[in-house]
């Protein structure tokens, strides 16, 4: 293709290229790596081909940010801790339409573009859901042509390499920015300052510091293209990474010291070394505070210069600028903005208070109580104590609203007082972001129904208006049209093209269900899907899967209520079973989990431990061979999902009722024509109403029996009167699956029988079964399962993150979809 075909597609101005686009590579080639193309190694020539692909995109990227300049449109601004992008060039590739040019470009030069793709290092900046939900929601803000910047870290380390040995699990640093990253440009000139009460030193992810020595960090902007589908709108992410003024310059340590000087600049850099670990239980670990007041600081400082620069008045503060809070995480922006406010813009108290809730909106992602952060005021008083007066400021005046609310209700005030009382006095974020903000949601029906009715009810009842769902979704450009080729191909050639924008037609194909000749052609996607998995698993780490088999997938993080042990237990009755009776007629089955465990979490450690040993013995017994094998995928990631999803036939989604706030794996699954096993809990229950429950295999506990059985539940009762569960149980607790490390399998005995079974595994363990039971009936009948899985595909259009992001923008933002001109 000529430059000018390129020109003419992402061209905005008199800049034309001096060439084709394998001119383009070339050139990146021989310019920045003075290599000969020919002689050029994958990774340079992987960056070669970004570069290039960056170069296609500049023009349109800088565009869009003169056009938001010059309009002056409100625009969204996602504040986030986490965003988990995982690879780029793919997605531009495909965001840009450039795939035709690509195809010419590989079959003139000979250059394997899959292979380049590989040479990228995904971009791990986040835990899960939490992290991955950010990275969808910016690229469908771009492509519903939302003016919209995202704000991250800009983490030296993401979250870490998962490596198994000896089926335990090790973490490895992942140092993803080792090799320039071509899609990243510093904007040195945009510093922020980060003024600090105290300057500090780092041990062992504490902090300590040194009290009465004000000191400031700066704030470097590195941003990142989010290219909207079709590239019209080419919105930004920008990542912080932490730095000094000056060599000489930080701390009180490092006078006429040039060797402490400059351990003094890595020290403030390490604020920006490493994403922490989502470790929901380890409160405390003061560099994360660092961290998050960092994120807001720099963030805020951007949007208000922005918005000053655009000559708006303080007054339009809201009408001008939405900011989304990622969970309480960057929480810190409500008295950030007061301070701003107040300080700086010299408003009075009642006018920052009305601008600042109007402007920012909180949204929650848990109901784990012990997951609500909490920061104690000595942190504060330390490092930030402007601050935290501001916040003392906010609590007393409202308390004093709550008291002539409900007069001499002193229960209720201290419940939702901001501060936690105490030897060691804390700030309840959760409860200063719904205050501080105008509205608070929840991430599927049910979470935000449970957040309000269990989580916080007194705040709900002060401000019943502020509550809200937003229900989660995901992009179907990564997860279906760039992940799985042929069923997207299959998709376009029946329903024509839009869906990708539009994932709502693919009711259309709900009839086709019943055509012999679709379902053969779809039955073929997911077996050609099954295939590049099975050849991808074997080429990066060596396992060796039948793709003529049930892929039966569990991926997420590694949690109790998440209940990957209950799916290890089942596995282990389906293996009893066959030993008892070998010609039991089920059809064979591969069960695949993948999934990180906080590295401080020690019982998920032990549930990795534990699935890895039944893969060792189950996948080694002739007596199941060919019928069931089981398979712990190490180093769980976006591109692992990326490959196995489009294969996955079920769906694992089988959390204890209650607790899973909504999910988006079953999401990513369903979209591929995966069948959901699940129980009630968060975006299952929306599924199941998108498809009907004819077609997913619901079972278990509901939330109210969840609730209503705690105080009577008793595990013991099932593991003494279920055969199959104590059998099951026994082969764990008698060391089967770990002949040569005896009672390492003790603290899931504790958990299970001794300390109640907290997530109720054995309650739920009978029905699940019986689910599982009729999953195999099913899948013995091909052409009964791929109608079930192509209605999964053809209802999964609700969770298109596009849907999920218009109602942000009519509900909460106030902004409208489309070009801003
Ligand atoms: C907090 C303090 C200190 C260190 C780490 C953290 C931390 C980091 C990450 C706490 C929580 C997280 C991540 C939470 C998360 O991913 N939650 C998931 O969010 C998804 C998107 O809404 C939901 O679908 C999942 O149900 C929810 O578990």
């Amino acid at each position: 293709m000529q430059h000018n075909d390129l020109h003419a597609l992402y061209g905005c101005g008199p800049v034309t290229f001096t060439g084709t686009s394998d001119a383009l590579f070339e050139r990146r080639l021989v310019l920045d790596h003075v290599i000969d193309p020919k002689a050029a190694p994958p990774r340079e020539q992987f960056e070669a081909f970004a570069g290039a692909v960056r170069d296609v995109l500049a023009q349109r990227w800088l565009k869009t940010s003169q056009t938001y300049d010059r309009v002056n449109p409100k625009q969204v601004y996602y504040l986030s801790m986490e965003f988990l992008i995982g690879r780029t060039l793919a997605n531009n590739i495909t965001n840009l339409f450039l795939e035709p040019i690509v195809e010419e470009f590989q079959n003139s030069k000979g250059v394997d573009l899959t292979e380049l793709i590989e040479q990228e290092p995904d971009a791990g900046l986040g835990n899960g859901g939490l992290g991955r939900l950010a990275a969808c929601f910016i690229e469908s803000l771009a492509t519903m042509k939302i003016p919209a910047i995202g704000y991250g870290l800009r983490y030296d380390y993401g979250i870490f390499r998962q490596e198994i040995t000896n089926g335990y699990q090790s973490e490895q640093p992942d140092p993803w920015l080792n090799r320039p990253d071509p899609w990243e440009v510093a904007r040195p000139h945009e510093t922020a300052s980060v003024p600090l009460g105290s300057s500090f030193q780092v041990q062992g992810g504490q902090i300590i510091v040194r009290r009465g020595h004000p000191t400031h960090l700066l704030g470097v902007p590195y941003d990142r293209p989010v290219v909207g589908f079709g590239g019209k709108t080419i919105n930004t992410l920008r990542l912080w990474k932490a730095t000094t003024p000056s060599v000489f310059d930080f701390g009180e340590f490092s006078s006429g010291d040039f060797f402490g000087a400059v351990s003094d600049k890595t020290l403030a850099e390490s604020v920006t070394r490493v994403l922490y670990p989502d470790d929901s239980t380890s409160h405390g670990r003061s560099l994360r505070f660092l961290q998050e007041y960092f994120l807001v600081c720099c963030s805020l400082a951007d949007i208000v210069s922005r918005f000053r620069r655009r000559g708006n008045k303080w007054s339009s503060l809201p009408d001008k600028v939405a900011i989304q809070l990622n969970d309480t995480h960057p929480a810190m922006a409500v008295p950030e903005l007061m301070r701003i406010l107040l300080d700086d813009a010299k408003l009075g108290w009642d006018e920052a208070w009305d601008l600042t809730v109007r402007t920012l909106a909180y949204t929650n992602h848990t109901l784990l109580p012990e997951a609500l952060e909490k920061w104690s005021v000595h942190l504060f008083e330390a490092l930030l104590p402007r601050h935290l007066e501001i916040i003392y400021e906010i609590n007393r005046r409202f308390l004093g609203d709550v008291q002539s609310k409900c007069p001499g209700d002193d229960a209720k005030l201290s419940r939702v007082n901001l501060i936690e009382e105490g030897p060691d006095p804390k700030v309840r974020m959760a409860s200063l972001a719904i205050v501080g903000t105008h509205s608070t949601n929840g991430v599927a029906a049910i979470h935000s129904k449970l957040l309000r009715a269990k989580t916080v009810p007194d705040f709900a009842e002060l401000f019943p208006k502020r509550f809200n769902n937003k229900t989660n979704g995901v992009t179907p450009r990564r997860w279906l049209l760039l992940a799985n080729p042929n069923l997207a191909k299959l998709l376009t050639s029946a329903v024509g093209n839009g869906w990708e924008t539009n994932l709502s037609l693919l009711h259309k194909i709900a009839p086709l269900g019943q055509d012999t000749g679709f379902r053969n052609k779809f039955l073929a996607a997911k077996r050609a899907a099954k295939v590049r998995f099975v050849d991808w698993i074997k080429a990066t780490d060596g396992i060796s899967l039948d793709p003529d088999t049930l892929f039966d997938v569990q991926i997420k993080r590694i949690h109790e209520y998440k209940r990957q042990l209950l799916n290890a237990i089942q596995v282990i009755i389906w293996y009893n079973r066959l030993l008892s009776n070998p010609k039991l007629d089920i059809p064979p089955r591969t069960i695949l989990f993948a999934g990180k465990a906080a590295p401080a979490y020690h019982l998920a450690k032990v549930i990795i431990k534990l699935i890895t040993s039944i893969g060792r013995v189950v996948n080694a017994d002739p007596a199941v061979h060919g019928k069931l094998r089981v398979e712990f995928l190490p180093n769980y990631s976006c591109t692992l999902a990326e490959s196995l999803i489009p294969a996955a036939d079920v769906s694992e989604q089988i959390s204890t009722a209650g607790f899973e706030a909504s999910g988006t794996s079953n999401m990513k699954l369903m979209m591929n024509g995966a069948l959901t096993v699940g129980t009630q809990d968060g975006a299952n229950i929306e599924i199941v109403e998108e498809v009907g429950e004819e077609n997913a295999f619901i079972f278990g506990l509901t939330t109210e029996q969840v609730l209503n059985s705690r105080d009577w539940y008793n595990p013991k009762w099932h593991y003494e009167n279920d055969v199959e569960t104590r059998q099951a149980l026994d082969l764990i607790f008698d060391d089967y699956f770990s002949p040569d490390e005896p009672g390492i399998f003790a603290p899931i005995r504790e958990m299970l029988l001794e300390r109640g079974d907290y997530y109720m595994h054995l309650a739920d363990l009978t029905s699940y079964t019986v689910a599982q039971q009729r999953v195999g009936e099913l899948y013995a009948d091909p052409n009964a399962w791929a109608q079930k899985a192509i209605l999964n595909v053809a209802c999964s259009g609700k969770f298109s993150s596009d849907r999920t992001i218009a109602e942000y923008a009519s509900e909460i933002w106030q902004v409208k979809p489309g070009p801003v001109v």
